[in-house]
């Protein structure tokens, strides 16, 4: 299997919540921040032209949400999210730094956070 490649971009949080799950997962991986051409390269390889975009398992995936989802069903261990769902306010815990949006990372006290659908 290969490494696993991630193409980026640094300042964004669709691809910051994708380098979290990576991060948290201990996943080895590269990762390659594109340049002004990313958005032909971003085309050829997922018929979109977006990042990020990982290379995972002989395939490019597109989209941060497939992206995590595949690396969830690839890694699931450590899960990134439990079965717990729906609105909830909840003090900040193991739970909340595993499934709190990326810019709730370092957030401390009491967050508010939305259904943990990736
Ligand atoms: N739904 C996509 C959105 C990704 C996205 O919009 N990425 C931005 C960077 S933050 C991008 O590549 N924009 C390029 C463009 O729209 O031309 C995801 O979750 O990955």
């Amino acid at each position: 299997m290969d490494t696993p490649l991630l193409w980026h971009i640094p300042h964004s949080h669709f691809n910051e919540r994708v380098r979290w799950t990576l991060d948290y997962k201990r996943i080895p991986h590269r990762r390659q921040v594109l340049g002004a051409d990313y958005l032909i390269r971003a085309w050829r390889a997922t018929g979109r032209g977006t990042l990020p975009i990982l290379f995972l398992d002989g395939r490019a995936i597109g989209d941060s949400t497939h992206i995590i989802a595949a690396l969830e069903e690839r890694y699931p261990e450590p899960p990134r999210c439990t079965a717990r769902s729906h609105w909830k306010t909840i003090s900040t815990s193991s739970w909340a730094r595993r499934c709190a949006r990326p810019s709730s990372r370092r957030s401390s006290g009491t967050i508010r956070t939305s259904r943990c659908a990736y």
